[in-house]
């Protein structure tokens, strides 16, 4: 990978002048993005008679966080590099209860005709060596403007309570030690993520015991 200078970052930068404007089209996506994943529940709910959704959540990506992540991956922070090579502007989390909601909704998503799937990465089944635990889809949104149809991306992560309550505090610290996480937290980060792991099976566990028991209380 280039390294990026820092005379490069701060003459690019300017480029990012516009980038409120830019920016417009991100918050069109994710207006457009939240109002299909809320119909998509909705439908789920009424066909199931369950809301396997604890809650939603989306994000513009900050000007800074994109700038950053483009030069960590060795990019000179141009609007076209972010345009071409960061996915994540648009961010939408869904927070589920248990892990087979997670896999439900992935497949709720990806039949969708409204959302083109660019890319799927499951660190469910594969976690990252950190510990992090969550199913994410790169997609193409399709927005309408006064010039035509344009397609934006954005990534969909889609995660137990449990995986969102390690994530949240793993991003603290990462935010606190400014990525040079000591050995020993960095150790007891990934002892509690198999904990986790651990937790939501058995909570899934748990569900389906209960389950069992009203469906024999109803018959
Ligand atoms: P933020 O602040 O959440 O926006 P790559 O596929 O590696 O080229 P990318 O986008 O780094 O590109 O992909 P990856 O690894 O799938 O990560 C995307 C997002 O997942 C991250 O966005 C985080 O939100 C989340 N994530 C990934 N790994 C971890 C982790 O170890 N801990 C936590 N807490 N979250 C993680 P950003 O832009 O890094 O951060």
């Amino acid at each position: 990978m280039r390294e990026v200078l820092l005379e490069e970052v701060n003459q690019e930068m300017i480029n990012f002048n516009n980038f409120e404007q830019i920016i417009l089209k991100y918050e069109y996506a994710k207006r457009t993005l939240e109002t299909e994943i809320a119909i998509l529940i909705d439908e789920f709910v009424h066909k199931h008679e369950y809301n396997p959704v604890e809650h939603v959540k989306s994000r513009i990506k900050s000007q800074n966080s994109i700038i950053n992540k483009l030069v960590s991956k060795g990019y000179i922070p141009t609007i076209k590099n972010m345009k071409d090579n960061v996915y994540d502007v648009v961010g939408i989390r869904i927070v589920c209860s248990f892990l087979t909601d997670v896999y439900d909704i992935v497949s709720m998503i990806t039949n969708s005709s409204n959302i083109i799937i660019k890319e799927r990465k499951d660190y469910i089944s594969n976690p990252k060596e950190s510990g992090y635990s969550s199913y994410h889809l790169i997609v193409l949104v399709p927005i309408y403007l006064s010039t035509g149809k344009e397609y934006v991306y954005a990534e969909i992560q889609i995660r137990t309570i449990a995986m969102d309550f390690w994530a949240s505090l793993d991003h603290k610290i990462r935010y606190k030690f400014d990525n040079s996480i000591p050995e020993e937290v960095q150790e007891e980060m990934y002892n509690s993520s198999l904990a986790i792991t651990e937790l939501d099976r058995k909570m899934l566990n748990l569900n389906e015991l209960v389950n069992r028991y009203s469906n024999q209380n109803k018959e």
